[in-house]
């Protein structure tokens, strides 16, 4: 695998730098991707999945769709790919990590800052009042209330909704100072999110994109490897470290 001179150059250079993951980062770690051959949610489909419509009409499909994802992230542990990522923020005195996932692994690897768009899948909140209901056992049968009346939800963004307060504008400030930027396992097809990695390039970012397959950012970026980030980051950490030994 080539790593241009370029990228290494900016990460020994301490270059400002913003990441966003995607499911892909996390695939490694056990946790099934929301599309393509391999995502389990293949059998849901998220678009029907998650809306807060899905949610009206079927509080105990939804729940006992998250319920079984909480299970499965329970069970899983940080990849080597969140472990270079927590170096990186170690190492770069300006660095922001933006991720679209609701599992919490980067947070559990031990990156301190992370923006987490998409809510976090180990929360619950009123679907009324957004009050946080966390310490709360869920029985899909009989999904419980908060004291407004309102049902408990997990707290995650559906489609249609808007992202946590300044959680979008905050990645936008970040992606726009950004001279390096990194979009890392995801297919780059849900919005707001897909639209940072654009923003990062037209602000004047190197782009560099790391994924299994093709996404419609690979044709754009200045850099894109196409493999495992989980395997790919550590490669790039590796000869930049190595230079700094030189
Ligand atoms: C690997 C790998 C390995 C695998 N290594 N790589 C503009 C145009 C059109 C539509 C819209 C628009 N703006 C907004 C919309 C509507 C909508 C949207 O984007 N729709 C699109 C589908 C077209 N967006 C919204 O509704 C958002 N809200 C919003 O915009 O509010 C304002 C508004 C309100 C009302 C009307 C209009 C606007 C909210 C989006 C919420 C997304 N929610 C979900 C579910 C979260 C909860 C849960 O987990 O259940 O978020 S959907 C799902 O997709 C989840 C993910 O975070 C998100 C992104 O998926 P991601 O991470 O990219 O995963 P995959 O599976 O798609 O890709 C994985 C990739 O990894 C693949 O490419 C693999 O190849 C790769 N890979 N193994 C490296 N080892
Ligand atoms: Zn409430």
């Amino acid at each position: 695998m080539e790593i241009s001179e370029r990228l290494i150059d900016l990460l020994r250079n301490k270059a400002k730098t913003a990441v966003l993951t995607g499911a892909g980062i996390s695939a490694e770690s056990g946790v099934p991707t929301f599309r393509g051959n391999d995502g389990l949610w293949n059998k849901f489909n998220p678009m029907e999945l998650a809306s807060i419509d899905a949610f009206m009409e079927n509080p105990k499909l939804v729940w006992e769709w998250y319920l079984f994802r909480r299970d499965v992230i329970n069970k899983v542990k940080p990849n080597r790919g969140h472990e270079i990522l927590v170096e990186m923020e170690k190492y770069l005195p300006e660095f922001t990590l933006i991720t679209q996932n609701v599992d919490n692994l980067h947070r559990e690897a031990g990156s301190e800052n992370v923006i987490e768009l998409h809510g976090n899948i180990k929360r619950n909140k009123c679907l009324n009042c957004g009050a946080p209901m966390d310490d709360m056992d869920i029985d899909p049968e009989n999904v419980p209330t908060c004291d407004c009346g309102g049902q408990i939800r997990p707290d995650v963004v559906w489609f249609g909704e808007m992202l946590p307060e300044g959680a979008i504008e905050t990645s936008q400030q970040k992606t726009v100072e950004s001279d390096l930027f990194f979009s890392i396992g995801t297919s780059a097809e849900v919005y707001p999110a897909a639209q940072l990695p654009v923003i990062a390039q037209r602000s004047g970012a190197y782009l560099v994109e790391i994924n299994l397959t093709p996404t419609p950012l690979t044709q754009l970026a200045d850099e894109a490897f196409s493999g495992k980030s989980g395997e790919i980051l550590p490669m790039i950490w590796q000869a930049v470290l190595e230079r700094e030994n030189d």
